[in-house]
C-alpha cells in the first residue's frame, strides 16, 4: 500500500483514503460485495474523484465497480503507465509509452467494446461508437504506425547529453525504487539549498531544480521511479523514460535501506543493471542508504558490510529527518567535476578559524594540519570561490596554492 501510495503521488494525485481486504478475487468487483459497497461509499462521502486498485483488474470489474461507485476506476499497470506519460519528454519515451497504451488496449479491446455497448460508463466514455472491429482494426493500425516511426528513430542519447551540457551546470539525477525517498530528498535538498537567483531556472520542469552546492549551482532531477513487479509490456516504455533523465555528471541511487536486506540487495543489483543497460554505466553513482532512522546503529553497520562489495559510495542518511545531509553534499560536490581542489598555509590566529568557518560553509575541507607556526588546508571548491580565499589568505600573510 505504501508502493501503491508513492505511486498514486507521481502520478499527481492526492490520496484522500485507502482499504484493503485479503481474499480470493472476486469474479464480479475484484473484491467482495460488502467490501465494494464499502469503497462505494467511502467514495461518494469523501467525493473521490477516482479508485485505483493495487492489483490487475479484469475489464468487466472495472466495468462493474465503475458503475457501482460513480467514477473512473484503474490498476496498478494503468497507473504505471499515466507516470511514465507524464514523465517522458523525448519523441522516443512518448512513443514507447503509447505502444504500451495501446498493446493494453488491444488486449482489452473486445471485452470493452461489448461493455461500453451496454451504456456509457465512467472510464468507458466514446468508445459505443465504434464497432468491435472497426475499434480492433484502429488499434491495430496505430500501434504498427508506431512501431515503424520507434525503428525510425535513432537514438537521441548525444542529443540530450548535448542540450544538458549547453545548460553549462553540473547535473545530478536521482533514481531509485518507488518509496524509497526520492521525492523526500528531492524536496530537501531543494528546499535548503535553493540558489538566490532561482528564477534564471523558472523554465526548468517540476522535476528538475537548481540547488547550491557550496556555492555552485548544480541541477537536480527526479527521475522516474523503478517499480517492483513492472509488468512486462511496460520495460520498454520505463527504460526509454528513465534514461532521458538519468543521463547526467552523477547518479544519486536512492535506497530504503530499512526494508528486509534480501530486499535491499535485488534492488540496488536491479538498479546498477538497468543504469548499465541503459548505456549509463560510465555515470559515477553514490549509493544513498536512505530511512537509517528506523534501524539501529548495528543493523546499519550489518547492512552496510552486505552492500560494500555490491554498491559504491554507500552514504546513510534520513531524508525525512536531514540526518547526514551535508555529508551526502560534500560527496556530491567532490564528484561534480568542476569543483577544484587547492591548499593554502595561513599562521594561526583569531582570524584564521573564521576563515575556516567561512570557507567549509562554501567548499568541502579535506585536511587540516597544523605545523609549526601554522597550519596547512587542503580543501575542495567552486572555482570563483578560489580567487576570494586567495586574496584573504594573502591578506593575511598565508601562501595559497592550486590544485
Ligand atoms: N522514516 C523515514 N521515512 C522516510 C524517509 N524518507 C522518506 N520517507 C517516507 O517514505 C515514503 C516515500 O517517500 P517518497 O519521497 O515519496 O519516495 P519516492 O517514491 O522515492 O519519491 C514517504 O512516506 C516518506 O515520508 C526517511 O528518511 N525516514
Ligand atoms: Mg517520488
Amino acid at each position: 500500500m505504501d508502493e501503491l501510495r508513492s505511486l498514486a503521488e507521481a502520478a499527481g494525485y492526492e490520496v484522500v483514503a485507502s482499504i484493503e481486504q485479503v481474499r480470493h478475487q472476486h469474479p464480479r468487483y475484484h473484491i467482495g460485495r460488502g467490501k465494494a459497497e464499502e469503497l462505494a461509499e467511502l467514495v461518494s462521502k469523501l467525493k473521490a474523484e477516482k479508485v485505483i486498485f493495487g492489483n490487475e483488474l479484469k475489464v468487466v470489474q472495472v466495468y462493474n465497480l465503475a458503475k457501482l461507485t460513480g467514477v473512473e476506476v484503474i490498476d496498478r499497470l494503468q497507473l504505471i503507465l499515466e507516470i511514465f506519460a507524464k514523465r517522458a519528454s523525448t519523441r522516443e519515451a512518448k512513443l514507447q509509452i503509447a505502444l504500451a497504451r495501446l498493446k493494453y488496449e488491444l488486449a482489452h479491446a473486445k471485452e470493452k467494446v461489448r461493455l461500453a455497448r451496454m451504456g456509457e460508463q465512467p472510464g468507458f466514455l466514446g468508445l459505443g461508437k465504434y464497432e468491435v472491429d472497426v475499434y480492433y482494426e484502429t488499434v491495430k493500425r496505430q500501434l504498427k504506425s508506431i512501431q515503424n516511426k520507434l525503428k525510425r528513430i535513432r537514438r537521441t542519447r548525444e542529443l540530450h547529453r548535448a542540450r544538458r551540457r549547453k545548460l553549462e551546470l553540473p547535473s545530478v539525477s536521482l533514481a531509485g525504487y518507488t518509496n524509497s525517498g526520492k521525492s523526500t530528498l528531492f524536496n530537501r535538498l531543494a528546499e535548503e539549498n535553493t540558489p538566490t537567483d532561482s528564477t534564471l531556472f523558472t523554465t526548468l520542469s517540476t522535476t528538475t531544480r537548481a540547488i547550491d552546492l557550496f556555492g555552485e549551482k548544480v541541477l537536480l532531477t527526479d527521475t522516474v521511479g523503478f517499480i517492483d513487479r513492472l509488468p512486462l509490456t511496460l520495460i520498454e516504455a520505463f527504460h526509454s523514460t528513465l534514461e532521458e533523465t538519468i543521463f547526467s555528471d552523477l547518479i544519486l541511487l536512492v535506497v530504503d535501506v530499512s526494508e528486509p536486506i534480501g530486499d535491499v540487495e535485488r534492488k540496488v543489483t536491479c538498479c546498477l543493471d538497468t543504469i548499465q543497460r541503459i548505456g549509463a554505466s560510465g555515470i559515477p553513482v553514490i549509493t544513498v542508504l536512505n530511512k537509517i532512522d528506523l534501524i539501529s546503529k548495528d543493523e546499519l553497520s550489518e547492512r552496510m558490510d552486505r552492500l560494500k562489495g555490491l554498491s559504491p559510495n554507500l552514504t546513510p542518511i534520513s531524508a525525512l529527518y536531514g540526518v547526514n545531509l551535508q555529508h551526502l553534499m560534500e560527496r556530491m560536490a567532490r564528484y561534480l567535476t568542476r569543483m577544484v581542489k587547492s591548499s593554502f598555509t595561513l599562521p594561526i590566529n583569531d582570524e584564521s578559524m573564521a576563515i575556516l568557518s567561512w570557507i567549509s560553509s562554501h567548499a568541502k575541507i579535506e585536511s587540516i594540519q597544523y605545523l609549526e607556526g601554522g597550519m596547512d588546508v587542503q580543501f575542495r571548491g567552486p572555482p570563483n570561490f578560489m580567487d576570494k580565499v586567495r586574496s584573504r589568505i594573502e591578506e593575511l600573510g598565508g601562501t595559497f596554492k592550486s590544485g
